[in-house]
């Protein structure tokens, strides 16, 4: 019999234990007696504890026993497997399990009042204590959902108690009526072209658990057909078109991945353990995340999105001329993000604007400086200095002095316009100017009467050639 710990006048009758201060020790149906000191004093006294009762130490406590057995239990459990006849007199702790295993096992108890309580096999009975003495109790049964019945009993050793007849204790389902507490937000937004798996667990509450969660995905239509265009379960359809889906657990909603941007309005639906349902109104936005070009290096255009979002393609587009023109990649496909938001788009074709004339090449025009390079030398170059009133602009001028094509400066307020040794020690964006021998270039004042913040080539002899207006 090594379910109990007890001590005895053999064990500690000479030899002390301390009990430490919280810990409860129970006796038999012979009582026990004690000496005992407790922490901070010096004099030993004498207690006995009358059959079937229980101490509570409320200081560490160094004890002897002279007579009879205390049991002292372990404050973790234990489960052991034993002969009813064992218990035969032993104290029953709180929280203390029996199961029955046949239909012919049964315990009887009897108690230090003369009441006597049977459990019968098979079955599994559980002690709870109910705490300090009541007209009402209010018991919390850390059990799953099913039927309980129980038999009320009071074991304090001044009280005279019958056990009550048996009570069928409510389950907690038959006491739920209300729908699970959905306290998720009112949107729901999710970047175009990305699937999202939202995990609502944490957003809904219920002591019945969450047996099922669905979003009818269209307020307009019917699709069960029973005339309400508002209780649909789209997301539980596998075939479903609206892009929201059930995901591994009962909570998870898979939603996108939507090729188109839209805002509407969904439902979600929550169901507890005993079919209560709730529901809430949100609005599914799909929108686009922004990319943020950063770098432009040769033909490649490099960037990241406004947030970390991988697989999601990018499209470049020039304004040129009023016109919106799609910088076509090398490969057909469309350039994505990698994993961290970041894209590089490599443009197809390297030759830069072509400027023809009757199907034939007069000049390229480099994409990121704007170079020109005349293929036809019968035209020539030419550069209307900037005015108060107009930029910088350069003209490509046909044998006939007729102007083919022009570009005009224009140098936003937050770009440089600076004078370099070489365009290698050009940084940021803006209008580097490397001189060539002989001529120079001045940089005005904000407060210049002619062309503010803008400058002036010159020639050698510090004569202005043109003007450059910022
Ligand atoms: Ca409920
Ligand atoms: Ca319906
Ligand atoms: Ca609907």
């Amino acid at each position: 019999m090594n379910a109990y710990q007890y001590a005895t006048p053999e064990t500690n009758g000479t030899n002390p234990i301390i009990i430490a201060q919280g810990r409860t020790v129970y006796s038999d149906a012979g009582g026990a007696t004690i000496s005992y000191i407790r922490d901070g004093e010096t004099e030993e006294k004498t207690l006995s504890f009358d059959k079937n009762t229980n101490y509570e130490f409320l200081t560490n406590t160094k004890i002897r026993v002279k007579s009879g057995k205390l049991y002292l239990f372990k404050q973790s459990q234990e489960k052991k497997q034993l002969n009813a006849g064992d218990l035969y007199g032993m104290p029953v702790p709180p929280e203390t399990k029996v199961e029955l295993a046949d239909k012919n096992s049964f315990i009887g108890f009897a108690y230090h009042d003369g009441s006597t309580m049977r459990l019968d096999g098979p079955g599994t009975y559980e002690y709870y204590p109910l705490g300090k003495k009541s007209k009402e109790y209010t018991v919390s049964l850390a059990a799953p959902n099913d039927w309980y019945y129980a038999r009320l009993f009071s074991i304090d050793k001044n009280q005279s108690s019958t056990a009550a007849s048996l009570h069928l204790l409510s389950p907690q389902r038959e006491a739920d009526t209300e729908g699970p507490l959905i306290t998720y937000g009112d949107t729901i937004r999710v970047p175009v072209y990305q699937k999202q798996t939202l995990s609502l667990a944490t957003y809904l509450e219920d002591i019945s658990g969450v047996d099922k969660v669905w979003v009818d995905a269209d307020l307009t239509k019917d699709t069960d057909g029973d005339g309400d265009t508002k209780n649909d379960q789209d997301s539980l359809d596998p075939a479903t078109t609206y892009g929201i889906k059930k995901g591994n657990g009962v909570s998870d909603l898979i939603i996108g991945p939507f090729d188109t941007l839209f805002t509407k309005k969904v439902r979600l639906f929550a169901q507890d353990g005993n079919g209560n349902i709730s529901s809430k109104d949100l609005t599914l936005t799909v929108y686009p995340p922004v990319p943020d070009i950063k770098t432009l290096s040769g033909n490649t255009v490099s960037g990241s999105l406004n947030e970390v979002l991988g697989n999601e393609p990018i499209d470049v587009f020039r304004l040129r001329n009023g016109a919106l023109t799609r910088i076509e990649p090398t490969s057909s496909d469309s350039v994505k993000t990698a994993d961290n938001g970041t894209f590089a788009l490599t443009a197809k074709g390297a030759e830069g604007i072509v400027l023809t004339s009757s199907g034939k090449t007069i000049a390229t025009i480099d994409e990121r400086t704007g170079k020109i390079e005349l293929s036809d030398t019968s035209y020539q170059v030419a550069v209307v200095p900037a005015s108060s009133g107009s930029p910088l602009q350069i003209q490509v001028l046909s044998p006939e002095k007729k102007v083919t094509f022009s570009e005009n400066i224009n140098i936003s307020a937050a770009s440089s316009l600076e004078s370099v040794p070489d365009f290698d020690h050009a940084t940021g964006t803006g209008i580097f100017i490397a001189p060539t021998a002989g001529f120079s270039f001045a940089k005005n004042t904000a407060s210049s009467p002619n062309l503010p913040e803008g400058g002036y080539f010159t020639d050698a002899a510090h004569k202005a050639i043109a003007g450059i207006s910022k």
